[in-house]
């Protein structure tokens, strides 16, 4: 009740404090934060919302748009030349400097292409998501989306740079085997501890220390984007995430 009360009161501020009337392209996400501030949109009525289009990030994202009755672009169209207004999408965990882990969803390709297309991201997040690092509340591990026929060689990697048991995104019940994302790839969740801030007091040689598998964040995403078979990872550095509304008891946005 609470937590949905937060993800509200999040997503509400999020579309007063960064949706404009003039807005013309809006990016939404996927998740069920999404879900209000989808609401949020709707609610300004068919005056505000008719000039828009919504690009979506998945099939979950376009479902929403259309019940909403706001105008759907195709997904595989996002605009040359020009960016989106501002995009909108949940994380599964903030950290102090707005880098998140965001796939809890399996659509974190569609997303970070998304929310990198708008000039403006807004991360909507109810207090259960921030966290001082990331990896200290969502202990799932980092979503990557990868090529079916690499994935063992990924997990090879993964545990040679110190994920404590990454796997494979298992399907549920009714699926056997492992889930399929929109554009036909697996989801390998790989675990690591706490990813730490450049300035933090760890003396760089203990950090990267694969044995320990502790790493400053930029430095896995880093490694992690160009492991072969990699497509894309969840991890969204902070200069993506210039904003973060979040459901805290009273919402708060911080700016990177
Ligand atoms: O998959 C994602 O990154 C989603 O945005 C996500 O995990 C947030 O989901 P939630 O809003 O249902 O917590």
């Amino acid at each position: 009740k609470r937590v949905e009360s937060s993800k509200r009161k999040a997503a509400y501020k999020a579309v007063k404090d960064y949706l404009d009337p003039s807005y013309k392209r809006i990016g939404i996400g996927s998740g069920s934060t999404v879900v209000y501030v989808v609401e949020a949109i709707a609610a300004l009525g068919p005056d505000v919302t008719s000039g828009m289009i919504f690009y979506p990030t998945g099939a979950q994202s376009e479902e929403l748009i259309e019940t909403a009755g706001l105008t759907l672009q195709p997904i595989n169209k996002l605009p040359s030349g020009q960016q989106l207004d501002v995009a909108f999408d949940g994380a599964d965990e903030v950290d102090t400097r707005l880098n998140l882990i965001k796939g809890g969803g399996a659509c974190l390709w569609q997303e970070k292409i998304v929310a990198t297309a708008a000039k403006k991201f807004v991360c909507v997040a109810d207090y259960r998501k921030l966290s001082p690092r990331l990896g200290i509340s969502w202990r799932k591990g980092i979503p990557i989306e990868v090529l079916p026929m690499a994935a063992p060689r990924v997990l090879d990697e993964l545990k040679r740079i110190g994920s404590e048991n990454p796997k494979i995104r298992l399907g549920l019940p009714g699926k056997a085997g492992a889930i399929v994302t929109d554009n036909g790839m697996w989801i390998i969740d790989a675990p690591f501890p706490p990813l730490m801030f450049p300035d933090d007091d760890e003396k760089r040689e203990r950090v990267q220390n694969a044995a320990n598998g502790v790493w400053f964040v930029d430095d896995l995403a880093d490694h992690l984007i160009k492991i072969p078979g990699v497509a894309e990872i969840g991890l969204f550095s902070g200069k993506n995430g210039q904003e973060v509304a979040t459901g805290a008891q009273k919402p708060v946005a911080a700016y990177f």
